[in-house]
C-alpha cells in the first residue's frame, strides 16, 4: 500500500508566461509534482480550464483552482493507494459531477491526476513510461508494447501562436526517414537552423511564436512552404523522402459565415474550395498530415476532406476530437479524419485519456500525443507516447525549454533502452 499523505497545489507559471496549476502529492516515502499545459487554439468541446478572471495576473490566475485542490480534492483522495489510478480519477470525476469539469476545472483535476500518476510510478520504483504501460495493458487487459515516436516538430508558427498574418498555425517537419528517434532530432536541428539562417539573409525577423518556431509575415502559406523545402535541401536531406511536411490549419480559427478566409492571402473558401486548396498543396509539396483542416463543427466538410485526402494523407482531429471518447465515436460512425491528436487537458483525467486512446487503437485511428502551446518544463507527455505505443509525438520546435524538455526526455530514454523500437514505421 502507497497511501497518499498529502497534497499541495500553487500557482506556477506557464511557457507564456500566465499562471498554472502545479500540484506535488507525497506518501511517506517519495513525492511527484505535476504541472498543467493550456491551449490557445482551444476547441468548444474541451474541458473546461478554470480561471479566476478577476484583476490579478490579468484574469488568467488560477487561485480558485489551486484552493479546489487544497481543500476538496485533498479531501476525497487523501488515504487512498496512489497505484489506484482509474479509482482516483473515478473519484475526481464524480466530485467535479459535470461533463466538462466545470466545477472544479479540468486544470486542477488533470493536476492530481498526473502527480498521481507519477507517484505510483515512483513508489514501484519504475520509470514513468514503464508504469504508463503496465497502467494501460491492466486496465484493458490490453498487450500493447512501448515504442520511441516519430516526432512532428513546428517549425514556423502562424495563426493563434504568433503575432503575425500566417493563417495556418503550425508548419512541421516529419523526419520520416531517420532510422532512430535521436536521428530525427539531430535532422529537425539542423533545418531548424538553416532555415533559421535563410529567413536572416531574406532580412526576415527570426523571433518565435509559442511553439518555439519562426513567425515571420510573409505573403501565403505556400512561401512558407517554400522555406522549409530549401531548409530541408540546404541541408542535403531529401524532401519526402528523409523529411516530411505536416500542417495544422487549426482552420476553427479562421471560419466564419460558412467560409473558411485566409488573410495573408486575402482569399474566402468555401468547404469543397478549401479541400482543393489543401488537395493542391499535397500535389506540390511532400504534406504527410494536415489536422484540423476544417472547422470543429463543418462535418461536411470534414466529409469531404476525408473523401478527398484521407486515403493520401494523414488527417488529424484535434479540435474536432478534443480527446473526447464520444466525439471520437461519432467520428468514427461518419468517417471523418483517420488520425487523433492526444491532450489529456483537454478531457481532464489520465483514464479517460486511455479510454480515447483505446478507442482510437481498436480502430486503427493513428495516435499522436501532443503538447499545448502554453507549456511547462513537465514532460509526462514524452512518458506517455512510449508507454502507450503511440505513433508520434507533437512537442513543438528543436527549441526553448519548454518544447526541448520533452524532446530530451525521449533522448534520455532512448539512450537508455536501446531495445525499444523507433515508430518510424508508419510513413514507410
Ligand atoms: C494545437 C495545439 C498544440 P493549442 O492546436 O494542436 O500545438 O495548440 O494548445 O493552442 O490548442
Ligand atoms: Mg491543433
Amino acid at each position: 500500500m502507497s497511501k497518499i499523505k498529502s497534497i499541495q497545489a500553487i500557482q506556477v507559471l506557464d511557457s507564456r508566461g500566465y499562471p498554472t496549476v502545479a500540484c506535488k502529492v507525497a506518501t511517506e516515502a517519495h513525492s511527484a509534482i505535476s504541472m498543467v499545459p493550456s491551449g490557445a487554439s482551444t476547441g468548444s468541446k474541451e474541458a473546461l480550464e478554470l480561471r479566476d478572471n478577476n484583476n490579478e495576473y490579468c484574469g488568467k490566475g488560477v487561485a480558485k483552482a489551486v484552493d479546489n485542490i487544497n481543500s476538496k480534492i485533498k479531501n476525497a483522495i487523501i488515504g487512498m493507494d496512489c497505484s489506484q489510478q482509474f479509482k482516483i480519477d473515478d473519484i475526481l470525476i464524480e466530485l467535479d459531477g459535470t461533463t466538462t469539469k466545470s466545477e472544479l476545472g479540468a486544470n486542477s483535476i488533470l493536476a492530481v491526476s498526473i502527480a498521481v500518476m507519477k507517484l505510483a510510478a515512483k513508489t514501484k520504483h519504475i520509470e514513468l513510461f514503464q508504469y504508463v504501460n503496465d497502467l494501460f495493458n491492466i486496465n484493458f487487459s490490453s498487450e500493447i508494447q512501448m515504442s520511441l515516436p516519430v516526432p512532428m516538430l513546428n517549425i514556423i508558427n502562424g495563426g493563434e501562436h504568433a503575432n503575425n498574418n500566417i493563417d495556418i498555425q503550425e508548419f512541421m517537419i516529419i523526419p520520416n526517414g531517420a532510422e532512430s528517434f535521436s536521428e530525427s532530432i539531430r535532422w529537425s536541428v539542423e533545418i531548424y537552423q538553416a532555415l533559421k539562417t535563410n529567413l536572416k539573409v531574406l532580412s526576415y525577423p527570426t523571433t518565435v511564436g509559442d511553439e518555439g518556431g519562426f513567425a515571420p509575415n510573409l505573403n501565403s502559406n505556400q512561401e512558407a512552404l517554400d522555406h522549409i523545402m530549401r531548409a530541408i535541401e540546404d541541408v542535403t536531406l531529401k524532401p519526402g523522402v528523409d523529411v516530411s511536411i505536416a500542417l495544422d490549419c487549426a482552420a476553427s480559427e479562421f471560419y466564419s459565415d460558412g467560409m473558411y478566409k485566409l488573410k495573408a492571402e486575402k482569399k474566402s473558401y468555401s468547404s469543397t474550395e478549401f479541400t482543393s486548396y489543401l488537395t493542391s498543396l499535397v500535389k506540390s509539396y511532400p504534406i504527410l498530415s494536415i489536422e484540423d483542416g476544417m472547422d470543429e463543427n463543418d462535418l461536411k466538410g470534414w466529409k469531404f476532406l476525408t473523401k478527398e485526402l484521407g486515403q493520401k494523407c494523414q488527417l488529424v482531429g484535434d479540435d474536432l476530437f478534443v480527446t473526447n471518447v464520444n466525439e471520437l465515436k461519432e467520428g468514427i460512425e461518419n468517417n471523418v479524419a483517420n488520425s487523433i491528436l492526444i491532450k489529456f487537458n483537454q478531457v481532464g483525467t489520465i483514464k479517460e485519456t486511455f479510454e480515447t486512446f483505446l478507442l482510437a487503437k481498436n480502430n486503427n485511428i493513428k495516435t499522436i500525443i501532443s503538447h499545448r502551446s502554453g507549456e511547462t518544463e513537465d514532460t509526462t507527455i514524452s512518458d506517455i507516447s512510449v508507454g502507450l505505443c503511440a505513433e508520434q509525438i507533437k512537442t513543438g520546435a528543436p527549441a526553448r525549454s519548454d518544447r526541448t524538455s520533452k524532446y530530451n526526455r525521449l533522448l534520455f530514454i532512448e539512450s537508455e533502452n536501446q531495445s525499444l523500437d523507433y515508430a518510424n514505421k508508419i510513413f514507410n
